[in-house]
């Protein structure tokens, strides 16, 4: 036997594609000869991998396995007869590219041509059907200007504002923080102090689109999951907003928002968020010093910081509330376990039936009131007086009212109806629904981003002439007027990142652009204008991609209508479960927006989504470099070639698990495809000579059927192990293989296997590629199974199994069972007596012994 070439085979391929432009995405749209357009009949399929960003470390094992995947799917939907789009760029803005260029001058530009060629280089090595037309990266000026563009729409719509949020500064390293980079105060790297600072910031309002973002969810093909890890993250909230009266103050209210308004009679409290407005006006002064020290100690702690500790903190404000329908007086807290961004940042405590108020009420000495009890008779959490406290817990189950008035005996669920209902009647409140989502900080004081297209009016102090100072080069003192903002005009984009030569962030919170004076600040009609000079996040760039890949070259729009009516919405988008909020939620949210302005005619971008399982290193830890334990793509493709390690990935286990890389399965998958190789070489060698036996013929068509299955369902190691139970068949026949079952095997080799394919469909006499070759089409008939598997019982105690044609008589059946030596043993020489056959399911022998 032959050991197939590997190397020059997976070249030869490569090269050939590339020269017939095999993968070219076909046009959906035909022009007729008299300049009418016909539309493809054909049904469509929108293939779409997360595109990656290029790291300087090149692919590792784990791209390749969603790649390969997605692979098999565009190449075997090519062979079914769909229009195919597969397209794959690079999301190329991002922190390492801008570390390396603070750390070295190298400028980020320059690493990311680099990088981006070490991938595509590594992508192309692995034969992936992709269209390399359509290759696109965020950082092209021609797709920086898009996303401007996206940008200014959401600014027309009053989806992108400034707004001042607090961030985690970092004097010391002169940057914003992310809440994961703080430990305890202090950053992370480096443990310098990090201060909670209000910043001016662009917000894009996503909260505009919560209960759409959710209901959109309804109806997608994705991992049940991902759906949650979403809705959890959009966070619904449905409750009531209830408002408390501050004592004394006739028109300044507290509007709570509770999801427990049956709870409302055990109010003993009301606690504001340390940053809420009304804290200041409410504190008594008396009070004023503690609540002053206390605002200040908590404000420099985050809200995961806030609601992550255990010790409840707090300050009495000297201030009271009206209960409004007791008109009781209920004292007002202040504590950091309320959070000021979440529903109105106050609550209405009710420590009988809330964990935390319990605990707060616990620590501070304030009044329990038991409102709620169990709805079958019990003991725990019922009292008919509010003194006593039954027990030393919380009671937050659903049960019944008690200690409430006339709603006493209520159910939980149609007493918080009857109580909002009641609020509502007397103005005091009313449903409402919340939701966990924030607006999204949409600016970063970075260099390697897209510049956000909006410039300023600049204001010099009196007396001074705009025509007399140049700011550009003065330190001349100067306003920017961030509170008149201007979008840059779409004929002006793309509005490009001016050189530089040291990218670090600076001390300056407004960013590194702030030092490109000569970028920042323009003149127009005589009049000074500063641009803004925080960048867009790394999101941006893959909020769109998707639709540009639609149409890459156009220099006019982002994307064509007829382009997004051709092929939108992705049919199948493979990628890392670490997206499945963020990336997923900021690109469903533009795709709205766009939606919304007619730009699209679907709602939802991301038809079907599947979320490849993480490769683990031998040793079954995550690959890292510090434990040695990564497996490099370029040298298995080195040793084995492409298809192995396509092969290998596929073969491994389900697509969605984690699993662990095993050197000696990739053995296995080698051995595999020398057998196949030779399989084919003996059907070439006989000439056509061997024909194709029943037993073949039924184990071909069970095998295209199961492939043909599995492939649907993206079962891709049992269609693989199929079809090595196959080629061992076929490597059985001792050269005798009939070309028909080495062809179809071949076709159903090469979605996973393409430069295998190819080659052995060109040994087998076909001058074409079998890129759009139809797939193979089994005999359902040839698939049924013919000869059944059942017991033999003699005198009914099982003594033995035969197999025997599934329509077998009587006799036939008794044939075989006597074959059978523990059967015939305990009926030879004995009577038989009477012999009961249901075909299929019983064969009892019944003997005189
Ligand atoms: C009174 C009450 C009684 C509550 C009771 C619960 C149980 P979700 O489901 O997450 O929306 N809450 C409201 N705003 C808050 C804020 N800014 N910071 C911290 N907690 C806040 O939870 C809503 C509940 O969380 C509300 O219902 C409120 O406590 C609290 F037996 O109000 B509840």
């Amino acid at each position: 036997s032959t050991s197939y070439p590997f190397a020059t085979v997976e070249a030869k391929w490569q090269a050939y594609w590339k020269e017939h432009r095999t993968f070219a995405t076909p046009s959906r749209r035909i022009t007729n000869e008299d300049g009418t357009i016909t539309r493809s009949t054909k049904k469509k399929k929108y293939v779409l991998d997360m595109f990656p960003y290029p790291s300087g470390a090149g692919l590792h094992v784990g791209h390749p396995e969603g790649y390969t995947a997605s692979d098999v799917m565009a190449r075997y939907w090519r062979m079914t007869s769909h229009d195919v789009l597969h397209p794959i760029g690079w999301d190329s803005f991002g922190l390492p590219a801008e570390q390396f260029a603070i750390n070295t001058g190298t400028h980020p530009e320059v690493t990311t041509i680099k990088n981006i060629n070490n991938f595509r280089r590594q992508l192309q090595m692995l034969g992936f059907s992709y269209d390399w037309d359509k290759e696109l990266a965020t950082t092209d000026i021609n797709y920086v200007k898009w996303t401007q563009w996206i940008f200014l729409k959401l600014y027309e719509r009053g989806l992108a504002m400034q707004s001042s949020v607090n961030v985690n500064w970092c004097p010391a390293l002169g940057t914003v923080l992310a809440n994961e980079e703080v430990i305890n105060g202090l950053s992370e790297r480096g443990d310098h102090p990090v201060v909670r600072m209000p910043l001016r910031q662009w917000v894009l309002k996503i909260t505009e689109y919560a209960d759409r973002l959710q209901k959109g969810l309804e109806g997608l093909d994705w991992p049940a999951g991902t759906m949650v890890a979403q809705e959890q993250w959009i966070g619904k909230s449905e409750g009531t907003e209830i408002d408390f009266m501050v004592d004394g103050l006739e028109d300044k209210k507290v509007t709570v928002f509770t999801t427990r308004a049956d709870t409302l009679f055990g109010v003993t409290y009301l606690t504001l968020a340390p940053e809420h407005p009304l804290v200041s006006l409410v504190t008594t002064p008396d009070q004023k010093t503690e609540v002053d020290s206390y605002v200040t100690t908590t404000a420099s702690r985050s809200d995961l910081d806030r609601t992550a500790s255990k010790e409840k903190t707090g300050v009495f404000t000297g201030g009271y509330a009206i209960h409004p329908l007791t008109n009781e007086k209920v004292p007002i807290w202040i504590s950091d376990y309320v959070l000021g961004s979440y529903g109105t940042g106050a609550v209405m405590a009710v420590p009988a039936h809330d964990e935390r108020d319990f605990e707060f009420a616990s620590k501070f000495g304030l009044d329990v009131k038991w409102v709620v009890g169990p709805a079958v008779d019990g003991s725990t959490g019922t009292s008919d007086n509010g003194e006593e406290t039954p027990t030393d817990v919380a009671f937050t189950d659903y049960g019944v009212n008690i200690n409430s008035g006339e709603y006493d005996g209520m159910t939980t669920i149609d007493a918080k109806k009857a109580i909002t209902n009641k609020l509502k009647e007397i103005s005091s409140g009313g449903p409402k629904i919340t939701y966990k989502l924030r607006d999204w900080v949409f600016s970063r004081q970075r260099y390697w981003g897209e510049p956000i297209p909006i410039y300023f009016p600049v204001d010099f102090p009196e007396g001074v002439n705009a025509m007399d100072v140049d700011p550009k080069v003065d330190e001349c003192e100067h306003t920017i007027r961030y509170d008149l903002p201007i979008p840059v005009a779409e004929s002006e984009l793309p509005l490009v990142l001016p050189e530089m030569e040291d990218f670090s962030p600076g001390d300056d919170p407004a960013g590194c652009l702030a030092r490109a004076k000569s970028w920042r600040y323009f003149q127009r009609d005589g009049k000074w204008f500063a641009r803004e000079t925080n960048t867009m996040p790394q999101w941006a760039g893959s909020c769109w991609y998707y639709f540009r890949f639609l149409d890459p070259k156009n220099d006019d729009m982002a994307f064509s209508p007829e382009l997004d009516e051709d092929w939108m919405p992705v049919d199948l988008y493979v990628g890392g479960a670490e997206h499945a909020v963020l990336h997923l939620l900021y690109a469903r949210f533009w795709h709205q927006v766009l939606y919304d302005l007619g730009y699209t005619k679907h709602p939802e971008p991301f038809q079907k989504l599947v979320h490849q399982g993480m490769i683990l290193g031998s040793d079954g830890e995550k690959m890292s470099k510090s434990r040695g334990n990564v497996v490099n793509p370029d040298d298995v493709v080195d040793a084995h070639g492409a298809d192995a390690l396509r092969l290998y990935e596929m073969f491994m286990g389900p697509l969605e698990a984690v699993k662990p890389w095993q050197t000696s399965q990739v053995a296995g998958v080698v051995r595999f495809q020398n057998k196949l190789y030779n399989v084919v070489q003996s059907a070439v060698q006989n000439g056509g000579a061997a024909e194709l036996d029943d037993e073949t013929t039924k184990i071909l068509h069970k095998t295209m059927k199961k492939v043909t299955e599995d492939i649907n369902s993206m079962s891709f190691n049992t269609a693989i192990s199929a079809m090595m139970v196959l080629t061992n068949h076929l490597t059985s026949l001792k050269g005798q293989v009939p070309k028909e079952a080495a062809e179809k095997l071949v076709l159903m080799v090469s979605p996973f296997a393409p430069h295998l394919g190819e080659e052995c469909w060109n040994l087998l006499g076909h001058t074409e590629s079998l890129a759009y070759h139809p797939w193979v089409e089994y005999d359902e008939a040839l698939c049924v199974d013919n000869t059944v598997k059942m017991g033999v019982q003699v005198n009914g105690k099982k003594r033995g199994e035969i197999e025997i044609p599934t329509d077998a008589d009587q006799d036939g059946a008794m044939d075989a069972a006597m074959k059978v030596q523990s059967v015939s043993a305990q009926v030879d020489g004995n009577d038989i007596k009477k012999v009961i056959y249901v075909p299929g399911r019983i064969l009892n022998i019944i003997v005189a012994k």
